[in-house]
């Protein structure tokens, strides 16, 4: 941390330059109209990277209706085109990808080798699924009896508003460009204020790709422009990812015009290790898949960890000491090394959060099998909690039921399977599931039973794109990542009855 103190983001990172007004509106860069600059904080050094512009009301205004008055002549597109305008931007990013995991690094604290070159990669495979699917927008045919005929067509909705959180933020930026723009809809795309850059470096890339008003960005806090833009009368859906809290205020915004939202909310998932999935040969790969599956990687930091962890009694103590083992040899430290396998939580309030809930629950009796209450966040020297897993508590207990975010995992044995199916669906999320068990009949039972939108079944990778994925209860509503959740999501169906 001493070094981390005189290392200097502009020497290792390539900014975004005409993005740091952080507005493109009609395919112009402009400040913003208060001219409000917002800090953007590297949270491996606690340095300021750069600023950027912050918008209110009057921008995301501005943004809005650039989108509405490029909407007629680019839904008249065909898709096919539009499609080759995704897949080249999919290109620009490929050929720019190492600097802009750098910004991805420097800006979120995710690890450039295990985290942001990866999440470059995805964004860029996401662009182009969307590149090469957004053809396949086919309608329906329906004989209705003699001298009757209809036939369905999928309509764009018209303005899309998307709001993106901090932990993956490019790869959902991807997500929502390739869904919005590929089904025909124009886009006003809010990054999130603690990690814009990397989604304003793509959207230079992009700023003279799609014809002028499609794609527009507007940058700035939560509170001010994502309510500007959730609230906007001319914003006909909102893509949000992010808090359940926020997703309920951008839920009910969008209800009070009867604009459609498509909400990722976060969740808390449970790992289920069945004793056949701890044998001698099976439980180093068991080990690694647990610590890939609670994201440590990503500090913990994702709406998928599998933050819960319920172990066979019979196999409890091995599996926790080679998770232990394996976390012990992970590197903690900044995002631009090469040799970091974990970063730092995004923020001090953040890093705050997480040390509280660690704390309130040894307070309580639980038993630490590895890791710490972290110190107190102190100046200049990067939010880092260590890995941390614990034991000895139950499934009531507050650390078990909310969404810590970050690299803490609770460890509770089981004997029933019933009761373990029980626990897994007694929380208010169902977002993803992971289970671990070498007999394949036992894993799709307890499948069946498990209430999440993704389950894993014997992995624990990350979503892909054709893969429908999103979560049910409070997790959120709708599936994005396919062609399928898009036309859903952001389309209507228009029927058309003839009389022959
Ligand atoms: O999210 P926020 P925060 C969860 C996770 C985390 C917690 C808080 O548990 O600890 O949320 O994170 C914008 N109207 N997840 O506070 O505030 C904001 O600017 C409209 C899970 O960072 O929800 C940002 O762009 N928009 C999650 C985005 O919402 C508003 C990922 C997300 O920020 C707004 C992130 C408002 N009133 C956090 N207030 C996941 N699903 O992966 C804020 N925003």
């Amino acid at each position: 941390s001493q070094t981390a103190k005189v290392r200097n983001d502009t020497a290792e990172v390539i900014l975004p330059t005409a993005g740091l007004s952080g507005q493109l509106i009609n395919g112009a860069w402009v400040k913003p109209v208060s001219g409000a600059m917002l800090d953007i904080i590297n949270p491996c050094r606690s340095s300021v990277i750069t600023t950027i512009g912050a918008a209110d009301r009057e921008d995301v205004d501005a943004a809005v209706a650039a989108a509405k008055a490029a909407f007629p002549s680019w839904r008249r597109l065909a898709s096919r085109t539009r499609g080759a305008l995704l897949t080249e931007l999919a290109n620009r990013v490929s050929a720019h990808s190492e600097e802009i995991a750098r910004i991805l690094a420097a800006e979120t604290g995710n690890a450039l080798r295990t985290q942001s070159r990866p999440e470059v990669m995805s964004s860029i495979e996401v662009l182009r699924y969307y590149g090469g699917t957004v053809a396949e927008q086919k309608g329906e045919t329906l004989p209705l009896g003699p001298g009757l005929f209809s036939y369905t067509t999928r309509e764009p909705l018209g303005v899309v508003g998307a709001i993106i959180p901090w932990n993956s933020p490019l790869v959902l930026a991807a997500v929502k460009i390739g869904m919005a723009l590929g089904t025909g809809n124009t886009l006003v795309l809010k990054p999130a204020e603690d990690a814009p850059l990397a989604v304003i470096r793509v959207a230079e890339l992009a700023a003279d790709l799609f014809p002028n008003g499609v794609f527009n960005v507007v940058t700035g806090v939560g509170e001010v422009a994502g309510a500007a833009l959730s609230g906007h009368p001319d914003v006909a859906k909102i893509s949000f990812t992010g808090s359940v809290e926020v997703g309920k205020l951008v839920a009910h915004a969008a209800a009070d015009r009867i604009a459609r939202a498509t909400l990722e909310l976060g969740g808390k998932s449970p790992t289920i290790v069945y004793p056949d999935a701890a044998t001698d040969d099976r439980i180093d790969g068991l080990a690694a898949n647990i610590i890939n599956a609670m994201r440590f990687a990503r500090q913990g930091q994702s709406c998928t960890a599998g933050s819960r962890l319920y172990v066979h009694q019979d196999v409890f103590e091995p599996v926790l000491k080679k998770v232990v083992e394996k976390l012990a040899v992970m590197k903690i430290g900044d995002a631009l090394d090469e040799e970091t396998d974990i970063g730092a939580i995004i923020n001090e309030e953040r890093y705050s959060a997480v040390r509280e809930f660690i704390s309130e629950a040894v307070n309580s009796g639980a038993e630490v099998v590895t890791g710490e209450v972290p110190p107190a966040a102190g100046r200049n020297v990067g939010f880092f909690p260590k890995p941390t897993v614990l034991k000895g508590l139950t499934n009531d207990w507050r650390i078990v039921q909310e969404e810590v975010f970050g690299p803490v995992l609770v460890a509770i044995p089981w004997t029933s399977e019933v009761e373990v199916i029980e626990w897994a669906n007694n929380t208010h999320y169902g977002l993803a599931a992971y289970i671990f068990a070498n007999d394949l009949t036992t894993a799709l039972n307890a499948a069946s039973r498990i209430d999440a939108g993704w389950l894993q079944i014997n992995r624990a990778g990350g979503q892909i794109p054709g893969m429908s994925y999103g979560g049910i209860k409070q997790s959120g509503i709708g599936s994005e990542y396919s062609i399928e959740g898009a036309l859903e999501a952001y389309t209507a169906r228009k029927s058309v009855t003839v009389n022959l």
